[in-house]
């Protein structure tokens, strides 16, 4: 098998019904894993099985708030007994509340840092164990360019992308030993549900002034779309990248590499 290959490996997406986690979770089935996924509720779960039967990807769906530590803990008990132990899990399951700080209250706020930083930790501390009585396990956390930068009325997610960036690095540093690879994908501007407020059309039909900056940003001159982040995925997810740990890779068409085009 090549060393890409995810044959006999079976990939637990969180969040998966849709977006990137989507098509990661395809790019990972394509590669030979086979795919869990998670998202909040039964109608989503559905609508995630559907999408994955179209793709012509098996995969198993299961209603879980990753937010609550119980839930997870039984959810992946019954992964175990369902389908057999995790060997690579993507932190994926996200949400942003685009407020201005000071009028943000401290209930969003943590909203946002529970299901975009404590739920990662919850579900890498769950699936831990396991990986480290079968010797391997890949852990991907999917970041931002927030992990890096920071915009008006992004705050907390930014926060918790940040801390996300760090968290990554400590499950790398504790867990190294036991070959267990904890690495993060930091997808730049993509074009998914999370980002629609930003592109949308402006009543006199032209583009969204968040979607026209953007691109001028990005020395790609575009927004980037899931697939691009299906090769990366493939790559933290095998052995290809077993010497790789506590690395954010940057999936951004270059706007971390670049100060922006002159007006
Ligand atoms: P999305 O379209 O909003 O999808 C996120 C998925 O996570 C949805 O299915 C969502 O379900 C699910 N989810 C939210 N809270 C959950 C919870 N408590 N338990 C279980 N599932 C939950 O987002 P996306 O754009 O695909 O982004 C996926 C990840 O990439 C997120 O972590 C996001 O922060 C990150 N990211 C996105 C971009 C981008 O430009 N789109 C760039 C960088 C990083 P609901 O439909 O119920 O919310
Ligand atoms: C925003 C966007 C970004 C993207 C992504 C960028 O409002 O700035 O939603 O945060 O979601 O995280 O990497």
């Amino acid at each position: 098998m090549g060393i890409f290959s995810l044959k006999g490996k079976i990939a637990w997406i969180t969040g998966g019904s849709y977006g990137i986690g989507f098509a990661m979770a395809c790019g990972l089935a394509q590669a030979g894993a086979a795919i869990v996924f998670n998202d909040i509720n039964q109608d989503l779960v559905d609508r995630g099985l559907a999408a994955y039967k179209e793709k012509g990807v098996e995969a198993r769906g299961y209603v879980c708030d990753v937010t609550d530590e119980a839930a997870v803990a039984a959810l992946v008990q019954r992964i175990e007994q369902e389908v057999g132990v995790i060997d690579i899990l993507v932190n994926n399951a996200g949400i942003i509340k685009r407020i201005p700080m000071t009028e943000m209250s401290a209930k969003d706020f943590r909203q946002v840092i529970d299901v975009d930083l404590n739920a990662p930790f919850i579900c890498a501390k769950t699936v831990i164990p396991a990986m480290i009585k079968k010797g391997s396990g890949k852990i991907i956390n999917i970041c931002s360019m927030m992990s890096e930068l920071g915009r008006e009325t992004v705050s907390a997610y930014a926060a918790a992308k940040g801390g996300l960036k760090m968290l990554t690095r400590n499950i790398a540093s504790e867990y190294g030993q036991y070959n267990i690879q904890c690495n993060g994908i930091g997808p730049g501007y993509i074009a998914t549900p999370q980002t629609a407020p930003l592109r949308e059309k402006q009543a006199d039909g032209s583009p969204h002034p968040f979607d026209s900056f953007l691109t001028a940003r990005t020395p790609a001159g575009r927004w980037g779309t899931t697939d691009d982040l299906v090769g990366p995925a493939v790559f933290l997810a095998s052995r290809a990248s077993d010497f790789v740990n506590g690395h954010i890779l940057y999936v951004d068409g270059g706007i971390l590499a670049y100060i922006g085009k002159q007006p």
